[in-house]
């Protein structure tokens, strides 16, 4: 028997900014993505003021699947995806944000998208922000600094559940909503479209957006759920657990803080509160945020039906004895590597048995369904004398992950919806914004400078996923 229900959600993820292109076609707005330029290990991506020709390459060009998405959909369903998980565009459908009525063309597309999806039988799974948002939201609201970009999420999320509610079912809120706990300028103002002044606190600037984004999501599952009551609606965290160091206790309440500093969003989002320990910090702090009784109610009453996260690696933390009591640790503060665990190009730990730890931990502090929308090996791909790529490592990598998530649901009793490795067709990386880092089992032919033909071709991993989805996950 299959350790898999038979309607297992397999499938595979990307974004809307990272593959669809088109970025003015239809009426679409500029998106915060579209303006930001590239990166790497050393040089951080920055976003500059409108397009500047050849500086914010590729994100706005992305893959073209806007022009691409019917023959893309084909190879999906060869691939035998059941689900596709992707974001909308929210400048498609609101090209600056704040319009009272929303752009027909935009709407359009997604309809089309849905349609030839569900002629394929393959589900589709929709975030409804996935790291990007209208750039005039930005420029002029200054991100989710403002309170008014509520009502803008909010309207937007209603035309939108209101226009699918026959075609998609799945949900999510934000996308790795908790990525900017880190204090990290990228996960600031690509979750929120925010940079931080040099007279601005970042961590309170990152509470009260935060704080804004939580309200949002809550009201938007509330509303969806008023919509189509059979809508699912998931919350989105990015799960890396962090490991103490050693055996030192003090290691240990350390990584325990780092997780909570990580997880207050997941929380605040399925619990439908703020712990006890954020509350405290918060007036110790005199943050004195804008958070009122009224969305506290909100929040309570809208929280998710199920936990969407990525998960990509671990990490371990230190004690620092110099640090007060009260010191809030973003994650990538005092992290040491792991010797027990090899790394990706980019540093990424490789750690199968913290995906079935990262499944537990969820199950046990919140009692939901889990469903692991994200996970993948990022890696330079090299073609042989045929042009085909022998991408052994990919398939090692999501085969060991894969086994660890059976045994999470055989051994430990975890519900877990489903399953969709990310960027399963080659797509910019959110990272760098390059395109080789590569997590696909279908291979783009576009690479960091922009030169290709777009043209797609299959991995080896193609074959194997393909087996993978058909035994439901017995033949790895
Ligand atoms: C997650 C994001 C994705 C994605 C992925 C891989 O944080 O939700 O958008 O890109 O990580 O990261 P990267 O592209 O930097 O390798």
């Amino acid at each position: 028997m299959s350790t898999f229900s038979k309607d297992f959600l397999w499938g595979g993820a990307v974004a809307a900014h990272q593959l669809e292109g088109g970025w003015q076609a239809g009426g679409k707005g500029v998106s915060l993505a579209d303006v930001m330029t590239a990166g790497d290990n050393e040089t951080p991506r920055e976003i500059t003021d409108g397009i500047i020709p050849g500086k914010n390459y590729p994100n706005h060009e992305a893959i073209d699947f806007y022009g691409h998405y019917k023959d893309d959909v084909k190879l999906f369903a060869e691939l035998g995806l059941k689900c596709f998980r992707t974001s909308i565009a929210w400048t498609r459908i609101f090209p600056n944000g704040d319009e009272d009525e929303p752009n027909e063309a935009g709407l359009k597309f997604y309809d089309d998208l849905f349609d030839e999806l569900l002629k394929y039988n393959i589900e589709p799974v929709i975030t409804l922000s996935h790291f990007e948002m209208p750039y005039h939201l930005v420029t002029e609201y200054g991100g989710w600094r403002n309170r008014k970009l509520i009502d803008f999420f909010v309207k937007f999320a209603k035309v939108v559940f209101k226009r699918y509610q026959n075609k998609v079912k799945y949900w999510m809120t934000f996308n790795e909503i908790n990525n900017q706990t880190g204090l990290n300028k990228w996960g600031l103002f690509t979750n929120s479209g925010i940079l931080v002044q040099p007279d601005e606190d970042a961590e309170k600037v990152m509470y009260q957006a935060g704080h804004y984004e939580a309200v949002a999501s809550a009201l938007a599952v509330q509303i969806g759920h008023q919509i189509n009551p059979k809508f699912q609606i998931g919350c989105m965290l990015a799960m890396g657990p962090t490991y103490a160091a050693t055996t030192s206790p003090k290691d240990a309440m350390k990584a325990e803080r780092a997780m909570q500093a990580n997880y207050w969003f997941g929380d605040v989002q399925c619990k439908g509160r703020y712990p006890g320990w954020l509350k405290r910090y918060f007036e110790r702090k005199n943050f004195d945020l804008d958070i009122t009784l009224e969305d506290l109610d909100v929040i309570k009453a809208g929280t998710v039906d199920y936990i969407g996260f990525s998960y990509y690696a671990s990490h371990v933390i230190k004690a620092d004895d110099n640090e007060p009591e009260d010191y809030m640790t973003p994650l990538h503060n005092h992290e040491v590597k792991n010797p027990a665990l090899e790394r990706s190009d980019w540093g990424w730990e490789i750690d199968p048995v913290g995906l079935r730890y990262s499944m537990n931990w969820f199950s046990d502090r919140y009692d939901l369904p889990l469903f692991i929308v994200e996970n993948g090996f990022g890696a330079f791909d090299k073609k042989d004398e045929n042009g085909q790529i022998h991408d052994d490592y990919r398939m090692d990598y999501l085969r060991r992950h894969i086994e660890q998530m059976k045994l999470a649901v055989d051994v430990d009793g975890v519900d877990l919806m489903g399953y969709t490795p990310w960027g399963f067709i080659d797509l910019v990386s959110a990272g760098t914004g390059q395109m080789d880092k590569r997590y696909g089992m279908i291979y783009v032919d576009k690479n960091d400078a922009g030169e290709g033909t777009l043209k797609r071709g299959k991995k080896d991993s193609f074959a194997w996923y393909h087996q993978v989805i058909e035994s439901n996950g017995e033949n790895l």
